[in-house]
């Protein structure tokens, strides 16, 4: 019998919802809001990846970067991952948008995580098109996790857009 062994990341960059997110009175990310990218963080440590992320760098808000020097170190950090997972963001992200793109153009696997039932923009819909990506479909952070091995290893053993038939 044979048995697949799942490919695993040495790195990972993972994106989200940042500065819409910090609260001016606190000055930092509501509690719920950072434990949606701490679970994925953690989950990707704790299988002994190096993750790439700024909100933790930047303490959730309270020790920003300066905008020059965040947009250098982030698309440095994405071009060195083996993989991207985001949140493009309900509502939006503005700067996860432009790492997907980044991404995208870099040819880098990525992983997009989606709230279900939300409108998304159709050139993240449509990215399959063109780049090696894919969806997780979710209500809870706990759905995300449970699949999200199973994108990575599939972004990480395919090569190539995933849809070819357009
Ligand atoms: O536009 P928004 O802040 O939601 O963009 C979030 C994305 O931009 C994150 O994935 C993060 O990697 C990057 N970012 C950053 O590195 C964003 C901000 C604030 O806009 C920041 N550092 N200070």
């Amino acid at each position: 019998m044979t048995t697949t062994q799942r490919v695993t990341p040495s790195s990972v960059f993972v994106g989200g919802p940042f500065y819409g997110l910090v609260n001016p009175e606190t000055g930092v990310m509501a509690p719920r809001d950072q434990s949606k990218i701490n679970r994925i963080i953690e989950h990707f440590e704790q299988g002994g990846a190096k993750v790439y992320n700024a909100h933790r760098r930047e303490q959730w808000g309270a020790q920003f970067l300066t905008a020059p020097v965040c947009t250098k170190l982030d698309y440095t950090e994405i071009a060195q991952s083996d993989v991207f997972v985001a949140y493009p963001g309900v509502p939006v992200s503005p700067g996860t948008h432009v790492e997907v793109g980044w991404a995208s153009a870099l040819g880098k696997p990525m992983v997009l995580l989606l709230e279900r039932d939300a409108k998304h923009t159709f050139l993240v819909i449509g990215l399959e098109t063109v780049a090696n990506v894919e969806f997780i479909y979710f209500d809870e952070v706990d759905e995300i996790l449970e699949q999200l091995d199973d994108a990575v290893h599939k972004v990480l053993t395919r090569t190539g857009p995933v849809r070819t038939d357009i």
